[in-house]
């Protein structure tokens, strides 16, 4: 199949691959005594437009790196798992409007999820790896972690903070776009919160930065900026699809190499901005 060149793969993905979340009057949940508890419009419906925003992957090489103040300067800000800022304003910066969980930091015991103060500021959108059927009944009974135990217990304790589900459709979709645009199969997993995340931003801002994402010249074996953790995994991947996704989003990059070099920056466009 002929290689998609950037332009062409932007609007495949626009095209074909629609952030959606779980609503209220969906089934099964819509049949469940605590429907009410998701919220009754989806996510882009109630979050943006924002104009400017920036995806912080949370990479190692993020550490050292200064780009704090121009993190912050984006209109909106969205922020991975259990990625902490308070400490590491000087590389991250300080602002939070989304941040993208994975049911495994919901579940596991070490991320205090429903008592740290953490995930307390700006929107939660949580995620499950899926069946690739993304059949909602098949997914609801047989969840990779308990994502919806998990969001029906934050929820009773923080009423008030919007918190969405992504749909499976959407992991699916974004896998498939993968898969069709490399010439090799690629393991049947979703992809990781760092490519939702930034195809999440890219459908409610107008131009989107994400940082070390592709790693700069800082490229370290150190996992999280914010762990004194080395696996070379946590850049390459080795669950999720992460080198092609990688390799997708450097095709789709509008900025420079030298951005990526110098900052780990990559300059997406928004979806609402561009003729296909
Ligand atoms: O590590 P994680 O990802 O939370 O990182 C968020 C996103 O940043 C990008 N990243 C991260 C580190 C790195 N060196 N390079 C990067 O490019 C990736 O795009 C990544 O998605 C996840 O995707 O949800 C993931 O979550 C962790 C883990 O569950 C959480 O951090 C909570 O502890 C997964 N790690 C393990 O399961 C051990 C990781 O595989 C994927």
């Amino acid at each position: 199949r002929p290689k998609l060149r950037g332009p062409e793969l932007l609007c495949q993905l626009k095209n074909k691959a629609e952030v959606a979340t779980l609503t209220s009057d969906l089934l099964p949940f819509s049949s469940l005594p605590w429907a009410a508890q998701l919220p009754s419009k989806p996510l882009t419906s109630d979050l943006g437009p924002y104009r400017s925003c920036a995806v912080v992957s949370s990479a190692g090489s993020l550490r050292y790196s200064g780009l704090g103040k121009e993190i912050d300067s984006h209109d909106a800000v969205l922020r991975f798992n259990a990625a902490p800022t308070s400490g590491f304003e000087k590389d991250v910066g300080s602002k939070t409007t989304i941040r993208l969980i994975n049911s495994q930091v919901m579940a596991s015991d070490d991320h205090r999820f429903l008592s740290s103060s953490l995930y307390s500021s700006g929107a939660l959108v949580a995620w499950d790896p899926a069946p690739f059927s993304a059949d909602l009944t098949q997914w609801y009974n047989r969840t990779d972690y308990p994502i919806f135990v998990q969001y029906q217990r934050y929820r009773r304790l923080h009423p008030l903070q919007p918190f969405y589900i992504l749909h499976p459709l959407f992991e699916w979709q974004l896998w498939q776009r993968i898969q069709d645009n490399m010439a090799e199969p690629i393991q049947k997993n979703p992809p990781s919160s760092g490519f939702l995340g930034t195809v999440l931003m890219m459908s409610l801002c107008e131009v989107v930065h994400v940082y070390e994402f592709l790693p700069s010249r800082r490229k370290t074996e150190l996992c999280h900026y914010y762990q004194r953790f080395y696996d070379a995994a946590c850049t390459l991947g080795a669950y999720h699809p992460l080198l092609y996704e990688k390799n997708l989003v450097k095709r789709m990059n509008q900025g420079s190499d030298r951005d990526i070099y110098t900052h780990g920056r990559v300059t997406l466009p928004g979806f609402g901005r561009m003729n296909c």
